[in-house]
């Protein structure tokens, strides 16, 4: 296809022409809505074309200064509409139409349920007419919607409302205005019936802003927690970054009809339902913590996204990044800081190290895009909140905040660069950033190695560091990083080692490609903790034996490297066993023990406990070898879990019945929530054991449970052990919920992750479910990305069966919804990395899906680089 080109950062162009208003009038039909778009327009570099963007749209008509054009006074192509001999200023009007019923992709403007609804980043609104679709042409838009009022009684947009009235034929109409200046890509409109959740916020200064919530009829009570999370969002960033809202209303509007999490469009958020309804019946706990830390990912964005923006869409991670750290530092100073940080790990270690090792590698500031939906990635937003973490780590808060408040000042009202962004952090924050730059633009994972030596007679500690990064494909060889690494010194007994700069942690900053570091004065051979908090998103090598993680375990100050220490001694334990035959496979007393001293331990917060007892990821351990053999990996790891919990059946139980003493009621207040994490934990891995009792004991928790985490926790851990109790539950789950979609999201994934050989028979099953839709990104997620992800034994049979039959909903899905098949197909990208047959029966599937004639821009990009061609 001619639009299937890639597009490099080192073109970027500053646009010819820029937009200052535009004003839209949107007649709403299902199938046939026209579009009228009015654009004041300044040229900007003279003799060029004015070139708009524009996909699967109808032109109607073009007019500049309320002239009609004739057909060959413009050129409409595919993409793209071009007019020449343009003056300096003038006014365009554009008449479109579309089909938003037709939209299945859920991109520009379609229907989600009974309500029309906009999705317009990163390129959605030249969906919905011709224009410069691009995030440095700013304007102010003025919204006039126009529907049938019984079918649509709320009509909105960006901004506040100026104007509303009837009209004839049972329709009536409402006129939004925004103030503020923006890309097309914030641009939202809904129309629809729905219960209204209101709620206020009064500003530090005294404003009153008035919240609402619109959520499906009989869902208002669910949106309580999604407002009050939003207030709370609200006095956070006004106290820990000094940033009020800017307008007088601010809307979220809950679909089930989404491609991603929500979007932080202008005064008007939509979000995917998943996000905003919760009770305590139909929501986990995690659920309830991923709805507030959505809802204030989207609201940071009015400051770090919306008032100022990325210049181009390479710059992603300048919006993203920095949202994610703020979200991330949200959640840690209203929660856990401890767990929220460990969560983050999980995902950098598991899928941001892989994307990083796989042939969708990139920088958090990409260089290279041919579908830019593809790179809303772990990488850019992850990765990118670590970068920004590291920063944070360098400068400490007080200089860090002089930095932000240095990149407000100068950028406000404008589309940016990262460069920008960190031009700001070093004038603001006083501190040379030039190495530290490379973050941004080089991709892969290092690793630093490590290794210690101590002279007894001198006292002297030295640590040598040496940082490394494998360089892909032609690359050149990889500059050395600025690593920031924090350290803390252990005694052999545990004591935490205060050093000569009279702290107990101190930060390293690794700058070279070797470097050495001495430590004076140090008493005794000490265990070097390193990387506390994970303050550097790398990779560790430093040779440690069971027993200083043992210790470390114990006894260091840093919760993060407490949790830490416990992942390392079971990916020992791990990675050892799956290079021995099964019956040659052993547990050391010492990870025993150090789990039974975790489990025993009354004094941690029951949450980090939880944690600590969970074994890592498989897909993280596919990251720590250069050839993943599947089995090996999957069957020490059942190997370990299992005889884990045989040997501390008895201190599990125990703990786990106390867990259920301590909690009582189903409230979400943090005890509880950390209790029921434990708990949980614990049965997961007691769950593993195949035995009576235990069976009991999980189809007691189900039939007991007064809360959605105790029901669905007892159903996931039945699922992925097959206990006896399975089928039981299984349908009495189904039979309770089967007309939520959102509670039966769940339960999907319970299908797609079971681990018996008739998996895909299930799925192919589930498809038939009422409450199943293809259209719905949520349930395919659910279902098929669950079979994808977490369900390794079965997705990697040895047979390749589990390949082919995710190809074959990916070729389903490459034409409802392109984005959603381009994150689907992930897990079959890594083919190089597999071991034995199954990397050409990998292959074999993504050549299958390069020769489909039609296949859509998302998928080509992805496995054409899978496939290096
Ligand atoms: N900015 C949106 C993501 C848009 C994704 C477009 N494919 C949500 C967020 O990051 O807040
Ligand atoms: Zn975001």
């Amino acid at each position: 296809m001619s639009n299937n080109t890639t597009q490099y950062l080192k073109d970027y162009q500053a646009p010819n022409y820029t937009i200052t208003t535009l004003n839209l009038e949107f007649n709403l039909d299902e199938t046939l809505t026209q579009v009228i778009a009015t654009s004041q327009v300044k040229q900007l570099v003279q003799g060029q074309p004015l070139v708009l963007d524009g996909e699967n749209i109808q032109l109607v008509s073009v007019a500049v200064n309320q002239q009609a054009l004739t057909a060959n006074q413009y050129q409409c192509t595919d993409n793209q509409l071009i007019i020449d001999d343009l003056p300096e200023r003038f006014e365009l009007t554009v008449v479109t139409e579309l089909n938003p019923t037709e939209n299945t992709n859920l991109e520009g403007l379609y229907v989600s349920g009974d309500a029309f609804c906009t999705q317009c980043e990163a390129q959605g609104f030249r969906r919905i007419t011709y224009y410069l679709d691009r995030p440095d042409v700013m304007a102010v838009f003025t919204t006039k919607v126009i529907a049938d009022k019984e079918k649509y009684p709320y009509l909105l947009s960006n901004g506040n409302k100026v104007d509303s009235g009837e009209l004839a034929n049972g329709k009536h109409f409402a006129t939004w205005h925004d103030p503020h200046k923006k890309p097309a890509y914030l641009f939202a409109l809904v129309a629809g019936d729905f219960d209204l959740l209101e709620g206020q916020y009064v500003t530090r200064s005294g404003r009153t802003v008035q919240l609402e919530f619109f959520v499906d009829k009989g869902n208002k009570a669910k949106a309580q927690h999604a407002l009050e999370s939003l207030q709370r969002a609200m006095k956070w960033d006004e106290e820990r970054f000094n940033l009020e809202y800017d307008l007088d209303i601010y809307m979220v509007v809950a679909v089930d009809f989404f491609n991603m999490g929500a979007m932080e469009n202008k005064g008007l958020n939509v979000f995917n339902s998943k996000y905003v309804l919760a009770d305590n019946d139909s929501a986990t706990d995690v659920d309830y913590h991923g709805i507030e830390s959505v809802i204030g990912h989207e609201y940071f964005h009015n400051w770090t996204g919306n008032r100022i923006t990325c210049r181009d869409w390479f710059q992603l991670s300048l919006k993203e990044g920095l949202t994610v750290f703020r979200d991330q530092e949200f959640s840690s100073d209203v929660g856990s800081r401890a767990v929220n940080r460990i969560d983050a790990v999980k995902i950098i270690r598991s899928h941001q190290f892989s994307e990083d090792a796989g042939p969708m590698s990139h920088p958090i500031r990409p260089e290279a895009v041919m579908e830019m939906n593809n790179f809303y990635t772990v990488t850019v937003y992850n990765k990118g909140a670590e970068v920004i973490r590291m920063i944070h780590t360098l400068l400490g808060e007080e200089r860090f905040q002089q930095g932000m408040a240095n990149y407000i000042e100068r950028f406000d009202g404008m589309a940016v660069t990262c460069d920008d962004f960190v031009d700001a952090m070093e004038q603001g924050g006083n501190i040379d950033l030039s190495q530290f730059r490379l973050w941004y633009s080089q991709a892969g994972t290092p690793t630093v190695d490590v290794t210690q030596d101590y002279d007894q007679d001198s006292k002297k500690l030295t640590l040598t560091l040496e940082q490394s990064c494998p360089v892909s494909g032609e690359e050149q060889q990889k500059q050395p990083f600025h690593i920031p690494v924090k350290l803390e010194l252990l005694t052999e007994a545990g004591e935490v080692v205060t050093l000569d700069n009279g702290e107990q942690e101190s930060l390293l900053e690794l700058t070279q490609v070797k470097q050495k570091f001495a430590f004076d004065n140090i008493n005794q051979s000490v265990i070097p903790c390193l990387l506390g908090d994970f303050s550097a998103p790398v990779k560790l090598g430093f040779d440690y034996s069971e027993e200083q993680l043992a210790t470390i375990l114990a006894h260091s100050a840093n919760a993060y490297s407490r949790w830490d220490s416990a992942q390392k001694l079971f990916t020992q334990a791990i990675l050892n066993n799956s290079s021995v035959a099964k019956e040659s496979m052993s547990l050391s007393s010492t990870l025993i023990e150090s789990v039974r001293t975790v489990v025993c331990d009354q004094a941690t917060d029951p949450a980090l406990i939880g944690l600590m007892i969970e074994l890592p990821a498989v897909m993280e351990l596919f990251e720590l070898v250069d050839s993943v053999d599947v089995d090996a990996i999957i069957t020490a790891r059942n190997f370990v879990k299992q005889t884990l919990a045989t040997t501390l059946k008895v201190e599990l139980k125990q703990r786990y019945l106390e867990a259920i003493l301590a909690i009582e009621e189903a409230s979400q207040s943090a005890d509880k929530v950390a209790l029921r994490a434990l708990k949980n934990s614990l049965l997961g891995l007691l769950g593993t054991i195949a035995s009576d009792d235990i069976n009991t004991l999980i189809a007691t928790q189900f039939e007991q449970a007064t809360n959605m985490t105790d029901s669905i926790s007892a159903l996931q851990i039945a699922n992925v052990n097959n206990q006896l109790c399975l089928k039981d539950l299984s349908a009495a789950f189904e039979q309770r919920w089967k007309t939520n979609g959102l509670v039966m999201d769940k339960w999907f994934a319970t299908v797609g992750s079971n681990p018996s050989e008739q998996v895909t028979d299930l799925i192919v099953e589930a498809f038939e479910h009422p409450s199943f839709s293809w259209q719905n990104p949520n349930r395919v997620r659910s279902l098929i990305g669950a079979f994808a992800v977490n369900n390794p034994s079965r997705f990697h049979s040895v047979d390749g069966s589990g390949y082919q039959f995710l190809t074959e909903q990916l070729i389903r899905l490459n034409e409802i919804n392109p984005q959603i098949a381009a994150r689907l197909i992930t897990p079959l990208l890594p083919w190089e990395k597999i071991s034995g047959q199954r990397s050409a029966l990998m292959r074999e599937q993504l050549e299958r899906l390069a020769a489909l004639p039609n296949l859509s821009k998302d998928l080509v990009e992805k496995v054409s680089l899978s496939l290096g061609k």
